[in-house]
């Protein structure tokens, strides 16, 4: 039986590219070869073997970006365990849920965080506690330095798990999606082919690698096609623009397209060595479709997926890249709308998830009967299949492509002294795309709005806190008793716009 596991296929790319430069931090950072990504995977994997991680086993991922970060994610595949990042900007009460629920063999934080993080794995019965800094500094960098940098790449199947990613999905509390190799392989494979990347190209990596964008779209795809990846801790407009001249591709999300628009730096020249820039994770306004090529002369490519599916559809790379689209299903990818457009999208293939960690129920809820996944994205498809997103039949917000539950967020209100009742809505926000923006009612006198703003944060990370927050006497209900957030959305839709 020939080995699944994804590393491998990435050790192929790596061996034969041994002496090029792999990765390049812009922030003096500095680089690593083909050969250094190998040795260092190795050693690192040497390293979470010695705290007793086996096959299937979870490691829990919770540390700022670098490039010991990539060395991590790499050696954790090599090992056959199941990589679970966490977002850095979850607070302490957010990640005791994850760790809880996913049961970890290891946790791998910031050292400003372990001795939380210590309390939490004694209580859940994690096996250790490591941490890594943002430098890429900390124990188990340390640990690492001192191990072999050779590890034999354990035996999975394609069914086994690589990832465990957690989501709202459609609804309710947070699950964790389960990712295959054989899920992140093909749906690698797919998108290198498609959008011809190749070991000439160098990619502007400036995505946090706890998503599926910055982790899969973006690593997975550089790592099999041995793209040189040039490595931003975080996105920054004018960093970005100063490395342009020497990049070829680019992923990133709406906000990184409208941040760069808002850069007199951002010209035809400019972009000239560029040979493709894409963006997902959130819609593009067609506007920033448009005044981008009239910069650059490029037409963004805008693909579309999830996190339990990885990418689903891709607008073409020769072809019309249409503003407002998605493009169409991936080559191996089906994708349907039953009954009347707009519709709910739903989506089959190799790419699609094995299903919620521990939540038979559920995942069977979001798979129809002959086996497709139902995203909750309200989509039209033309004759030709090519997908336009239109709306979400999710209460979900997109923030600067983080994705935040109203629900959650009403939870936490709901709580507080003096607020009766809440209801949670993203409205138009010219950085983010849409912004939070709570309206509430009163059980007794509320708390100023900064008040309101500053107990949240506590507790929820801060791109989850509403920017605003309204009080007022009664929320729009329909009638049955349902609150209207359309109508709040009306009412409040402006609160962002510029004045
Ligand atoms: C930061 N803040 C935010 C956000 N990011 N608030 C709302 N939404 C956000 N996304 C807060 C900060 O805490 C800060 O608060 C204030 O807003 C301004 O921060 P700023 O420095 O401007 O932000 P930043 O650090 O520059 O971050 C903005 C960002 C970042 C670069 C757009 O959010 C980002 O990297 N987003 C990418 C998300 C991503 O990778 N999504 C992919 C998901 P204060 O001032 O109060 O302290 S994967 C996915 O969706 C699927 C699978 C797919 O299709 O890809
Ligand atoms: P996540 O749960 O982080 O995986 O986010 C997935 C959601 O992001 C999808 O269900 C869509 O609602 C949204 N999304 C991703 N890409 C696009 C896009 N290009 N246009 C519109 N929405 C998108």
């Amino acid at each position: 039986m020939s080995n699944a596991n994804l590393y491998c296929r990435f050790e192929q790319s790596f061996s034969a590219n041994a002496e090029r430069t792999a990765i390049r931090a812009v922030d003096g950072g500095g680089h690593l070869s083909f050969a250094d990504l190998a040795g260092g995977a190795a050693r690192y994997a040497n390293a979470l073997a010695t705290l007793g991680v086996e096959p299937g086993d979870r490691v829990t991922v919770q540390v700022g970006k670098s490039i010991a970060n990539v060395l991590l994610y790499l050696a954790v595949l090599k090992l056959g365990a199941v990589y679970q990042p966490l977002n850095a900007a979850y607070t302490a009460a957010e990640v005791a849920y994850f760790v809880e629920d996913a049961a970890p063999k290891v946790i791998v934080c910031d050292p400003s965080r372990h001795a939380e993080m210590r309390q939490l794995a004694d209580r859940c019965k994690v096996f250790a506690v490591v941490n890594l800094d943002a430098k890429g500094e900390g124990s188990l960098a340390t640990l690492a330095a001192a191990m072999e940098d050779r590890h034999d790449t354990a035996m999975r199947g394609s069914d086994d798990l690589a990832g465990l990613l957690y989501t709202s999905g459609t609804t309710g509390r947070s699950k964790g999606a389960m990712i295959t190799h054989g899920n992140l392989e093909s749906n690698a494979a797919t998108l290198v082919s498609l959008w011809r990347i190749t070991a000439g190209d160098r990619l502007l990596h400036a995505l946090p690698v706890f998503h599926v964008h910055g982790l899969y779209v973006a690593l997975n795809t550089a790592f099999l096609a041995a793209s040189e990846i040039v490595w931003f801790a975080k996105f920054d407009a004018k960093a970005m623009l100063a490395e342009m001249l020497s990049a070829t591709l680019m992923m990133g999300v709406p906000t990184f397209y409208t941040r760069l628009l808002a850069e007199g730096g951002l010209t035809r020249a400019a972009a000239s060595n560029m040979r493709l820039f894409i963006s997902g994770s959130a819609p593009l306004l067609p506007e920033t479709h448009r005044e981008f090529a009239a910069r650059t002369g490029h037409a963004i490519l805008e693909r579309y997926g999830m996190t339990e599916t990885g990418m689903i559809t891709s607008n073409p790379y020769e072809g019309e890249r249409v503003p407002g689209t998605v493009g169409f299903a991936l080559p191996d990818v089906s994708v349907r709308i039953r009954g009347e457009q707009p519709g709910v999208l739903e989506v089959k293939g190799p790419n699609v998830f094995k299903g919620y960690w521990r939540m038979p129920e559920k995942t069977r809820e979001d798979f129809s009967a002959d086996g497709y996944f139902i995203t909750g994205d309200l989509a039209t498809m033309d004759q030709e299949g090519r997908v336009s997103i239109v709306g979400r039949a999710k209460d979900l917000i997109i923030s600067g492509g983080f994705n935040v539950y109203p629900k959650e967020i009403e939870e936490a209100l709901d709580g507080l002294e003096g607020i009766a009742e809440s209801a949670v809505i993203g409205v138009h926000h010219p950085d983010f795309g849409e912004g939070v923006v709570a309206v509430v009612t009163a059980s007794g006198p509320i708390p100023p709005e900064a008040e309101l703003i500053a107990v949240l944060s506590r507790n929820l990370a801060k791109f989850k806190v509403p920017k605003r927050i309204f009080a007022v006497s009664e929320l729009p209900r329909n009638a049955m008793g349902k609150v209207q957030k359309a109508e709040l959305r009306k009412r409040f839709g402006d609160v962002f716009r510029a004045g």
